[in-house]
Order: C-alpha cells, then sequence, then structure tokens
C-alpha cells in the first residue's frame, strides 16, 4: 500500500464563540481519512502576529472570511495536492511560500492556520492514533497544569477592569481532573461572593465572570475571598495567575490605568506589579509591559523572575526569533504559545522548542474567540508544554478543551503524570512564600517540557 498522500483541501465558514465567521478547513486523504481545523480569532492581538484575511466593507462588520475561503478553495488546495500529510513541516513551508509575505496577509492568517492544523489531524487519524500521541511518540508526558480565568477584563469585557485575565492555578491538586473540580469551586464562589454584592455583570469573552469592580485590588481582593470560600488555602492550594495584557493600555513606556485613574510610567508600573506580587500568590504574570517596552519585561522579570512565571505572549507572538531575542534579553522566563499567532504548526512548534533551549516554560493558550474545536488540547499534551491556558470554567467552546484533557488523562491511566508544581518557578515554595510577602531565593526552574524529546510529528525525523 503506498503511503497516503493530499488528495483534497477545502475550507467552510462556520461561527465562532463570539458570533463571527471562521475558517474551518478540511484535508481529505488518499485513504480516505478526513482531517479538520478551525481558525481562532484573538481580540487582544499583538501587532507582530499573523494577519487574518477578511473581507471588510460593512456586511458582518466587516469580518466575513469568504475571501479567506477563497485562499483555501483555489489557491492553497491547488498546491497541496498530492503532498506528503506525514511532512509537516514541508506543508507549512509551502503554506508559508504560496503566501509569500511576512505576515500571511495575502492568503491570511486563518486560512493558513485552518489548513496547517486540518493536516496534522489528517495525518494523526491516518495512523489511527489520537493527535496527543501521533505527535509525542514514545516520549515522557505530563498532563498540563490548567490556567483558568475567574474574571474576564481588558478587550475581552468592554475594558471594564484595566488587567485582562483574572485567573487561578490549582497546582497542588494531584490530577487534572482534581485541579478541575477545584476551579470549579473556585469559580462558583466567585460568582455567588460577587452576585451578592451586586458586581456580575455577565460572563466576558471567554466565560470568566464580567465584573463591576472599581480598582484591580478590589478584583484581586474578591479573588482571594472566593479561594478561601470555596475551602482552599490561597497561597498554599491555589495561585493567581494574571495577564496583565498591557499592550492594550500602554505604549511608549506609559500606561494608563483607566480604572483608578492613574498614569504610569515604566518603573512605577513595574513597582505597581512588584507590590502584587508580594502582596498576592501570584504565581504567574503575562505581557505586564506593552509589546514595544523590552526594559519593562527585562526589569520586571529581574525582580521577580525567580519565583513568579513572566510570560510573553503579544511580546513574543509565538515567533522563534523573538523568543530568542527575549532568551539573550532575559526579558521573561515563559512563552505563551498560540497557533494563529504563528500562522502554523511547524512555527508554533519551532517557538516551543527556542522555549525550551531557553529553560523557558510553555503554554499553549488558546484565542478569546474560539470554537468547539479543541486541537490545543492535544498540541499542549503532545508537545509536553507543561501548561495549558484556555479561558475560564463556563461556555462549552472552552469547557470542550477541558474536557477533551479529562479523557486524555483517564486513556492514559498510570501513565499520565500531572505538572503540577513542577512547572512553576520556584516550585512548590513560591506560593508560600509569595503569600508571605517573601522573597527568598527558590529552586530553579524545572519545566516539565524542558527536558522533554517531544516532537512535531513521526515525519520530522525521517
Ligand atoms: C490572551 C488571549 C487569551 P486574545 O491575551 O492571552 O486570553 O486573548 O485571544 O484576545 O489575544
Ligand atoms: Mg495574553
Amino acid at each position: 500500500m503506498p503511503e497516503p498522500a493530499i488528495a483534497a483541501v477545502r475550507a467552510r465558514r462556520i461561527w465562532d464563540s463570539r458570533g463571527r465567521p471562521t475558517v474551518e478547513a478540511e484535508v481529505l486523504l488518499s485513504d480516505g481519512v478526513l482531517g479538520r481545523g478551525v481558525a481562532p480569532a484573538g481580540a487582544s492581538r499583538g501587532s507582530r502576529e499573523a494577519l487574518d484575511r477578511r473581507d471588510g466593507g460593512t456586511r458582518l462588520d466587516g469580518l466575513d472570511v469568504q475571501l479567506a475561503l477563497r485562499s483555501v478553495n483555489e489557491d492553497i488546495a491547488a498546491h497541496l495536492r498530492g503532498c506528503d500529510p506525514f511532512d509537516q513541516s514541508a506543508v507549512d513551508a509551502r503554506l508559508i511560500a504560496l503566501d509569500g509575505t511576512p505576515n500571511k496577509s495575502r492568503l491570511g492568517g486563518n486560512a493558513i492556520v485552518a489548513v496547517s492544523l486540518a493536516v496534522l489531524d489528517a495525518a494523526a487519524a491516518s495512523r489511527r492514533v489520537p493527535l496527543w500521541q501521533y505527535l509525542l511518540g514514545d516520549a515522557r508526558l505530563t498532563i498540563p497544569l490548567p490556567e483558568i480565568q475567574i474574571f474576564g477584563g481588558g478587550a475581552h469585557a468592554g475594558r471594564r477592569t484595566d488587567i485582562q485575565d483574572f485567573m487561578v492555578v490549582a497546582p497542588s491538586a494531584k490530577s487534572f481532573a482534581e485541579a478541575l473540580e477545584i476551579t470549579a469551586e473556585v469559580y462558583l464562589s466567585a460568582g455567588k461572593l460577587m452576585a451578592d454584592r451586586g458586581l456580575v455583570q455577565g460572563v466576558a469573552d471567554e466565560g470568566g465572570w464580567w465584573p463591576a469592580f472599581s480598582s484591580n485590588h478590589e478584583a484581586l481582593d474578591t479573588l482571594m475571598r472566593a479561594i478561601e470560600g470555596a475551602g482552599f488555602r490561597p497561597g498554599q492550594d491555589v495561585g493567581i495567575s494574571l495577564d496583565i495584557a498591557a499592550s492594550e493600555f500602554g505604549c511608549g513606556g506609559r500606561y494608563s490605568l483607566r480604572l483608578e485613574e492613574r498614569e504610569l510610567d515604566r518603573d512605577c508600573l513595574a513597582e505597581y506589579l512588584v507590590r502584587l506580587c508580594d502582596r498576592y500568590p501570584i504565581l504567574s504574570v503575562e505581557d505586564p509591559f506593552a509589546e514595544d517596552d523590552p526594559e519593562g519585561f527585562r526589569c520586571f522579570t529581574a525582580a521577580v523572575g525567580d519565583r513568579v512565571q513572566v510570560i510573553g505572549d503579544d511580546y513574543l507572538v509565538t515567533n522563534a526569533d523573538l523568543v530568542e531575542q527575549a532568551a539573550a534579553a532575559r526579558t521573561v522566563n515563559a512563552v505563551l504559545l498560540k497557533v494563529n499567532q504563528a500562522g502554523t504548526i511547524s512555527e508554533t512548534f519551532a517557538a516551543c522548542q527556542a522555549a525550551r533551549r531557553a529553560g523557558f516554560g510553555t503554554i499553549v493558550s488558546a484565542r478569546s474567540g474560539e470554537t468547539e474545536d479543541f486541537a490545543i488540547a492535544h498540541l499542549a499534551v503532545g508537545w509536553d508544554a507543561g501548561q495549558l491556558k484556555v479561558g475560564s470554567f463556563a461556555r462549552s467552546e472552552r469547557m470542550a478543551k477541558w474536557n477533551e484533557v479529562l479523557r486524555i488523562e483517564e486513556a492514559l491511566g498510570a501513565k499520565a503524570r500531572f505538572a503540577g508544581w513542577s512547572v512553576l518557578r520556584g516550585g512548590r515554595s513560591a506560593l508560600d512564600e509569595a503569600s508571605s510577602g517573601g522573597s527568598a531565593a527558590r529552586a530553579p526552574h524545572a519545566a516539565a517540557g524542558a527536558a522533554s524529546t517531544a516532537k512535531l510529528g513521526p515525519a520530522q525525523h525521517r
């Protein structure tokens, strides 16, 4: 039997969690196997991300994707027919060359990422193994630590708070299933607490409570009370993780905290954030400064990087070269990985490997605009990323991903090792010290993925 080849590629318009059009691609192999991939969409985007192709004009707010569908159905389909679906790197290289622009704007990042994911999905299906297993082969594996949003703010909740994501992590849990249960309790507890005080305005784009807080401190104090109300010890059982998404409220080294009616320069924002880390059990801070402010990142990482995970998202846009520069300049110690920021699976994996080489933590992440597609749950496990961020604990486009990791954990049985503390800076002591305001030296970072031999797929090694 000859190895299967790509026989056809096509795309359709489907709708995302914000009711906006997006691209779903299907790749048919010559053995009759079908793979699918869907493009997610961000709201707080880095300026160097792959660019979606949208129709513009007034229909559907200019967001329709008929042009991106044409990219797939005409250009891409003609160029991928006959290609080897198991050679993901070659497929992605072909997509990149065909597009020919630095930001994928000709064919559209949405068209390209949907096809790249669909090829990977088809390859795994053709081998009759789950996607995570196809990626991992026999390498070591960790079930990722989930980072789960409790309140949504920033661009996901009408800028109701300056900070975009108020999240919790439960690294003391013994399994992914237990981490979800702990988070479910905290989410419920937060909802009740806020409802009692008239502070719930609904749910934000990623399912977290849409709050009516009057300061960022009020949000953090409420989160502390929610953790306690659920029966957990903040600083021992459950830690806090923030996505500041500072590019949304700052540039040129100046930041405007609308909720607190304060204008801060870089040094003042650094002081403000370090104080938050001293006062609350904060384990992880994403995009503490704007993407044009590497000096802000560097100062903050120098101040807290031994005990706090400092993540680059809009700043590094899942780009291996930028990750290498960040490693040389010591501006972060962890990298968010979003497939549609890079635009292809291979480029996302390259950023993941660059992060590993630097000893950085890695977090596979969803976007604020998502669908029921759960491929990223498999990427997080298959690449042994160690951490997964997909939004809150509500709305099916979020729950689909959490639930899929539950299935993977169950399928693995005794072989499943939950990442827990091993992927966080400073390990278990970080929470205790953060909660007591201490800053003693902590153990070196030991990312689950750092020692892993996780790879892109079998064909990578031919
Ligand atoms: C982020 C993501 C997810 P968006 O900033 O990390 O929270 O948001 O997809 O809007 O960029
Ligand atoms: Mg972010």
